[in-house]
């Protein structure tokens, strides 16, 4: 098997929380996803990415990790994981794990120590700061620097029994680790090497760009009427993370000798740092997840301010990354995660007219893209957004910390919910909708938070076999992956840059070549003569519907939010 056997592949993110629970606690579990690995199978992905389930407080649903070789009880038990790992090796799947090592929970042993005394053996592991010259510990104005949590407030928690502050990035309740420590990336690479031995198949790592903090900690930018500086631009891509990364690849994969593989999740890195972090001579990851699609509706105010935004801005973003990284490095391609919108409502149009085309449309651009496709769970049904009402709708710390801190400082709520029901994190977090009955098939209990209610309509039962529906387009389009090396290795030309309605692009390879046309409109679209110059008898390879692979071959016109792929060889 080729060291580069991912470009070939699909990968399925798993959310174990929301995708099946099998002891009716209301929470999805390790047997849960074993119970359902048929699904996967039936897809036919080939990787399945398992978003944490490590001992956790469960403050930030289990990216706060207590025990990174423990399983929380909430989920299962390592024999799961073992007969997880195992099932999935039987069924074609290989697995692979979250590795969170920005931060810690602060119930981590490590932590526990290091908040015990000054002088404790793990004190040095964290980021001990005392507080500002001038100021008492605790007080307004005393932390260490300006710095703002990604999750509202300060990043700096005063603590009183050793008379420091300690930085968090994220929550209170996740401490940042100290990556310059040679003690603690010693720790963590043996972690993984133990996983590794346990069979895990690689890892997607946690916001790993972030890891390196600039030396003297400086004060961020603070724009007029902010609370707090921006840590962001500041600790993302350290000068150390390309050497970290390198380090790992030394200390923990380069031995393996078997197939593997590495996604880093880096919020804020671009191009031209993504080609230095995938390059495959300089041994850092296999690809990573950018977050600049992703950021495009995201307005001057932060996360919960929305913009506009059109087809051509979110193309011209895309197709610059195939641009850029088509000779070195390798992009990830994936529309929304357990962090972000259903891709649906966000980049699509989920009125029930047009719901199944968007979402099969979405599923075509970005599977015969250049790059290795992510299903987020759900995603290959054309689950939606949730219409969030009220503020005890929302579960996630980042929104109910947000809700908190605004109406605190006089914000009514109801200004608040358009950016919340738009861009909640827990839009992406109810639980998969397998059926249309109780609690969609998810629990025999209560669902930790409630199911969709349109999962009357979206459900697996209703999609999966079922001629026509987004999961078996969504079938056909891993299956395209699989057999067409003009989708897996081949090169993308970008088509009809300047049409405000019409995604369309080639690909190439060994003399084949495929004509992707997606429309992005409710409205028929008249495809550019000269892109169908040439074309004329080929051959539909995958289409979302009979009449859109009709419409373009016999009248190249192809009807609203539909999508085409051809072929000629
Ligand atoms: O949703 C976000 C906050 O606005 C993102 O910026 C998110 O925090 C970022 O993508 C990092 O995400 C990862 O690390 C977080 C965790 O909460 C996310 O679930 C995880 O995917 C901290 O571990």
């Amino acid at each position: 098997m080729p060291r580069d056997w991912w470009k070939g592949v699909v990968v399925y993110q798993v959310y174990p929380r929301s995708f099946a629970d099998s002891d009716g606690d209301g929470v999805g579990d390790i047997r849960g996803v074993i119970e359902r690995l048929g699904h996967l199978e039936r897809l036919g992905v080939d990787v399945l990415w398992l978003s944490p389930v490590y001992c956790s407080p469960q403050d930030d649903n289990g990216y706060d990790i207590s025990d990174y070789r423990g399983i929380d009880p909430l989920f299962g038990t390592l024999e799961d994981v073992d007969e997880l790992i195992a099932r999935a090796h039987d069924a074609g799947i290989r697995l692979v794990m979250d590795l969170v090592v920005n931060h810690t929970s602060d119930e981590h042993a490590w932590f526990v120590d290091s908040r015990s005394s000054r002088d404790s053996e793990h004190r040095d592991w964290y980021w001990w700061r005392p507080p500002r010259k001038g100021h008492v510990g605790g007080e307004a104005g005393a932390e260490p620097n300006n710095w703002g949590s990604f999750f509202s407030g300060s990043a700096w928690e005063w603590d009183e029994a050793t008379g420091e502050y300690y930085l968090h990035l994220f929550s209170r309740k996740q401490p940042d680790l100290v990556w310059s420590n040679p003690d603690v990336r010693a720790a963590v690479y043996a972690m993984m090497r133990w996983w590794l031995a346990r069979g895990v198949d690689g890892f997607r790592m946690d916001v790993i760009n972030l890891i390196d903090k600039p030396d003297g900690l400086p004060d961020g930018d603070k724009k007029l009427g902010d609370l707090w500086g921006q840590a962001f631009p500041l600790v993302s891509t350290g000068p150390r993370v390309h050497d970290y990364l390198q380090e790992m690849h030394g200390q923990v994969f380069a031995d393996l000798g078997r197939p593997y593989l590495t996604v880093g999740e880096m919020p804020g890195v671009d191009a031209e740092q993504a080609r230095l972090f995938t390059d495959p001579a300089r041994r850092e990851v296999d690809m990573v997840f950018q977050f600049e699609h992703v950021d495009l509706d995201k307005g001057p105010s932060g996360k919960f301010d929305i913009v506009p935004l059109t087809m051509a801005e979110l193309r011209a973003n895309l197709m610059r990354w195939q641009v850029e990284l088509d000779d070195v490095g390798w992009n990830s391609l994936y529309w929304d995660n357990h962090d972000q919108p259903r891709a649906v409502s966000r980049f699509g149009d989920d009125d029930p007219v047009w719901r199944e085309r968007s979402a099969k449309t979405l599923g075509t651009v970005l599977h015969t893209l250049r790059g290795t496709p992510y299903v987020y769970q759900g995603e290959e049904l054309g689950m939606t957004n949730v219409p969030f009402s009220a503020p005890e709708d929302f579960r996630d710390i980042e929104s109910v910390n947000y809700i908190r801190e605004q109406t605190a400082a006089g914000v009514p709520f109801s200004d608040l919910l358009p950016g919340l029901r738009f861009r909640s994190r827990d839009n992406a977090r109810t639980p998969v909708q397998w059926t249309a009955g109780e609690h969609a098939g998810f629990t025999r209990g209560e669902p930790w938070i409630p199911v969709t209610p349109n999962h009357e309509e979206i459900n697996a039962e209703a999609q999966v076999g079922v001629e026509g529906s987004v999961f078996e387009h969504y079938r056909a389009l891993v299956a395209l992956r699989h057999e067409e090396r003009a989708v897996s290795h081949g090169t993308v030309t970008p088509l009809a840059m300047d049409h405000p309605d019409l995604w369309a692009f080639g690909r190439e390879h060994e003399g084949t070549r495929l004509l992707v046309l997606a429309s992005f409109t409710r409205e028929p679209v008249e495809v550019p003569p000269e892109l169908l110059e040439g074309w004329e008898g080929a051959e539909a390879v995958v289409a979302t519907s009979g009449d859109a692979a009709a419409g373009v071959l016999t009248h190249g016109v192809l009807p609203g939010w539909e999508s085409v792929v051809l072929r000629s060889s």
